[in-house]
């Protein structure tokens, strides 16, 4: 109870009130897909976490918006409620430490927290030429990869790069760049997304510091939760024609002013997501509902299998 105050306390010096908290934990929970009674208990997972689980960060080929997406939110104190239930041990980018120190910290880490520490994984893996397209301290993203992951108790991989190879996989791939899953053989929980929803991602870790579980994946390792229907199938746009007339479906202020972007290219149809429902930047709004059709940022291989993106309207 005393480190409930306390963590409410914090908030408080940080302006933020128990409401604004609370409804934080109510969108939690509803991403989860969990009902509204377990909105208590996330926040209890924040605000007096029984375990944290130590954390190994690592980054491969990528442009680190999945970091920056998830720890630079738009309200700088859902950051640091990540921060707060995770105990980072190694991470590139919020890391003090660099060069050989940094590189002692992650031996030490994995060495210490062997078989019971998360290891999240941006960005894809080099595999041609035994991974020489890419090197950190000296050893290839590949050796990393291989000597980090199977220590760990579970794999998240944070984007489409770490999830499926994302961009630096599409067509002609000189470097043989894989997602971790893939270039090591091994199950990974993928929150893919280019950037992905942050609010996938503390969702999983909720799920797993409140039941004791990682969440139920999909065939491609994705989180039901999150994954579970397509774009199309939640889009505020979505309308038919009966009679030659546009029919909204939604009745909601988006689809009354807007119109479906299946035409000038939208992959909304084919992609999993909850963009529609979470929506980015603290709820405030998805590519769609911007006005830009969904590019499928998601789906593995987007960049070859979703390209041209855009389609001139005929
Ligand atoms: Fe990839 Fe993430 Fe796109 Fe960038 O780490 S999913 S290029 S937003 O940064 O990996
Ligand atoms: Fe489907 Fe895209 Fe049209 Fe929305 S805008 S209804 S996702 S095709
Ligand atoms: Fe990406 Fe499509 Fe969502 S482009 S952000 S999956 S709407």
């Amino acid at each position: 109870m005393k480190e409930e105050n306390r963590f409410y306390e914090r908030l408080a010096e940080k302006g933020i009130s128990r409401r604004d908290f609370m409804k934080y934990c109510g969108v939690v929970t509803a991403t989860m897909g969990l009902s509204s009674s377990f909105v208590p208990k996330v926040a209890e997972v924040f605000a007096a976490p029984k375990q944290r689980p130590p954390v190994v960060w690592l980054h491969f080929a990528e442009c680190t918006g999945c970091t920056e997406g998830a720890i630079k939110s738009m309200y700088p104190w859902i950051d640091e409620l990540v921060l707060e239930i995770l105990d980072i041990e190694y991470h590139e980018t919020i890391m003090a430490p660099s060069g050989r120190a940094a590189e002692d910290v992650l031996h030490r880490a994995v060495k210490k927290y062997n078989g019971k520490f998360i290891c999240v994984v941006e960005g894809a893996v080099g595999t041609k030429y035994n991974g020489a397209y890419g090197k950190i301290a000296g050893r290839t993203f590949l050796q990393i990869a291989r000597d980090v992951c199977p220590k760990a108790l579970a794999v998240i991989c944070l984007g489409t790069c770490s999830s499926y190879g994302g961009i630096q996989a599409a067509k002609p791939n000189q470097g043989g760049y894989k997602g971790v899953g893939d270039a090591l053989g091994i199950k990974t929980v993928n929150i893919p997304g280019c950037p992905p929803n942050p609010i996938n991602f503390v969702g999983t870790v909720v799920n797993f510091l409140l039941l004791g579980k990682l969440p139920a994946l999909d065939e491609l390792g994705r989180p039901l939760f999150a994954y579970g229907k397509s774009i199309h199938d939640q889009c505020p746009r979505r309308s038919h024609y009966e009679n030659g007339e546009m029919v909204i479906e939604f009745g909601s202020k988006e689809a009354a002013m807007g119109y479906c972007l299946y035409q000038v290219g939208c992959k909304g149809p084919d992609t999993y997501n909850n963009c529609p429902t979470a929506k980015y930047n603290g709820g405030t709004n998805f590519p769609i509902q911007a006005g830009h059709p969904c590019i499928g940022c998601s789906e593995p291989n987007f960049w070859d299998t979703m390209t041209p993106f855009f389609r001139e309207r005929g």
